[in-house]
């Protein structure tokens, strides 16, 4: 059966490359590279991450134009459903002598009304200290720096986990040769992977980045944008110190989520 958006998508994207093939004569050896390439990125468990790289940010720009909140961010290829549901207080899954700094993700997150959203489920994700990701790295314990967990009865949330590092696309894999020969590195700047659910406004994804952190301003899949840098703070006084049960220096992170009302 006819679908009229898959007609309008398809036949406009072919239309589109058609025009681009004639404006470069593209030659079929150079056809052949770009079907090989796709084939190849199925065949290294790469086929999400080349499309994430070069076309997700486009997508969730376009989503956020004229979206009231907090901005949206890219996805990524390696969000995976069913992370374990955490009890408070909340700590995401780690190894016993997980590698890094202790980092306290905290915030609140409201709608555009300004109202809090109780009990509003977040799942969080994101790489380890040395920039891998669990589930994706078979280095990696099952589940490790995943999790959900809830905000309380003011929307606020607090959850303790370590400050990831950046993250390194493969760089022998096909999506990490393209972006060589592009003359392109192969770092995202280190981030925090959310998904936000709340029955009253559905479901956002986002991405947190740290200010001054490296490859702000050049990550490879080009998707950071101004509202979800924030700052990652330094604690080292014994007050701080005690009042949350640690006993050498830790980060803290706060970013308030504001969801469209429905
Ligand atoms: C990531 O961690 C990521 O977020 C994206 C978009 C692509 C590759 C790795
Ligand atoms: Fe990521």
């Amino acid at each position: 059966m006819p679908n009229a958006r898959a007609q309008e998508l398809v036949e406009g994207l072919q239309k589109t490359i058609f025009e681009f093939m004639r404006e470069h004569k593209v030659t079929h050896d150079e056809y052949r590279v770009a079907t090989d390439l796709l084939a190849e990125t199925i065949q290294a468990g790469e086929q999400s991450l080349l499309y994430d790289i070069f076309f997700e940010a486009e997508v969730t720009d376009i989503a956020n134009t004229g979206r009231d909140g907090s901005p949206e961010a890219i996805e990524g290829p390696f969000y995976l459903p069913g992370a374990p549901e955490l009890e408070a207080p909340f700590m995401l899954t780690q190894r016993a002598d997980e590698k890094g700094d202790v980092l306290l993700f905290m915030g609140r997150v409201t709608d555009t009304a300004g109202r809090p959203l109780a009990d509003a489920e977040i799942d969080l994700w994101h790489a380890d200290a040395d920039g891998r990701y669990s589930n994706i790295d078979p280095s990696v314990p099952a589940w490790n720096l995943r999790g959900r967990f809830r905000t309380d009865a003011e929307g606020r949330y607090k959850v303790r986990t370590i400050v990831p590092q950046s993250y390194e696309i493969p760089k022998c894999g096909p999506t990490g040769r393209v972006l060589d020969a592009l003359g392109r590195h192969c770092f995202r700047p280190a981030h925090l992977h959310v998904k936000i659910r709340h029955p009253d406004v559905g479901e956002m994804t986002s991405q947190i980045y740290f200010k001054g952190g490296r490859y702000l301003e050049s990550d490879s899949a080009n998707a950071v944008r101004d509202g979800l840098i924030a700052e990652l703070i330094r604690h080292e006084r014994d007050e701080d110190l005690a009042a949350h049960n640690l006993d050498k220096p830790y980060f803290d992170v706060t970013y308030n989520f504001v969801l469209p009302s429905g």
